[in-house]
């Protein structure tokens, strides 16, 4: 048994819960982080120096840092297969991607349009940053919508680690109030993750909790 730590809202939470599905995972998630607190008490600091969630409990092993904890759990309990291949190059080539996902994709998507759209009010919203936001993270798309091409996945046929750490983005991407450029690629590509059963269960998750006031 798995216990997690973090809010179902957070998205890096939701990355690792997505994660904990796709492998067929027993867990147990607790309630971490903004509202409910218990982030910065001197036990929960222990675990995370960083006080911020995710964190995992395995048996002894205490883990923070959502990719690292995928990256954990592909390895521990995969099959050592498509998800995160035991070969050293096939892996590296999915880390490649997921490098690329949280470096990139994921981190100015969050600040720079979610935080932005979301969870800042219209009036302290500068308009010029998110629309600069916006045009950097289309280049974004354009890209991963070159790698996937006719591919099902960010890898190819099969379902990957790499689709787990970009692909949990698209669901706000797609739910906010915001401009999007016609992709078609990415819609379909979006189309194919919800039809994931853990995609639906631990990512399309309301984040109305999140949303200032005045944010529209
Ligand atoms: N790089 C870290 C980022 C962790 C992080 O920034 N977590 C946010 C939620 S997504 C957090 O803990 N925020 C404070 C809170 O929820 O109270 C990871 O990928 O796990």
């Amino acid at each position: 048994m798995i216990t997690v730590y973090g809010r179902a809202t957070s998205s890096n939470v939701q990355a690792v819960m997505w994660g904990i599905g796709e492998l067929g995972l027993d867990y147990e998630r607790l309630d971490y982080g903004l509202d409910f607190g218990g982030i910065d008490t001197p036990d929960y600091l222990a675990m995370n120096p960083h006080g911020l969630v995710p964190t995992i409990r395995d048996g002894d092993l205490v883990l923070w840092e959502s990719c690292a904890i995928l990256r954990y759990l592909a390895a521990k309990y995969g099959d050592g297969g498509a998800f995160w291949p035991a070969d050293p190059a096939a892996r590296a080539r999915v880390d490649m991607w997921a490098e690329w996902g949280k470096a990139h994709f994921a981190r100015d998507f969050t600040g720079p349009i979610f935080w932005a759209r979301v969870r800042t009010a219209a009036v302290a919203r500068d308009e010029a940053a998110l629309t600069l936001a916006l045009d950097r993270f289309d280049g974004y798309l354009g890209r991963l919508e070159a790698q996937l091409g006719d591919s099902p996945y960010v890898m190819g046929a099969d379902f990957t680690l790499a689709d787990v750490v970009i692909g949990h983005v698209l669901f706000r991407y797609y739910d906010i109030d915001i401009p999007r450029r016609s992709r078609p690629v990415i819609d379909a590509y979006y189309a194919r993750l919800q039809s994931r059963t853990a995609f639906r269960e631990h990512v399309m998750v309301s984040y109305e909790v999140l949303r200032a006031e005045g944010a529209g």
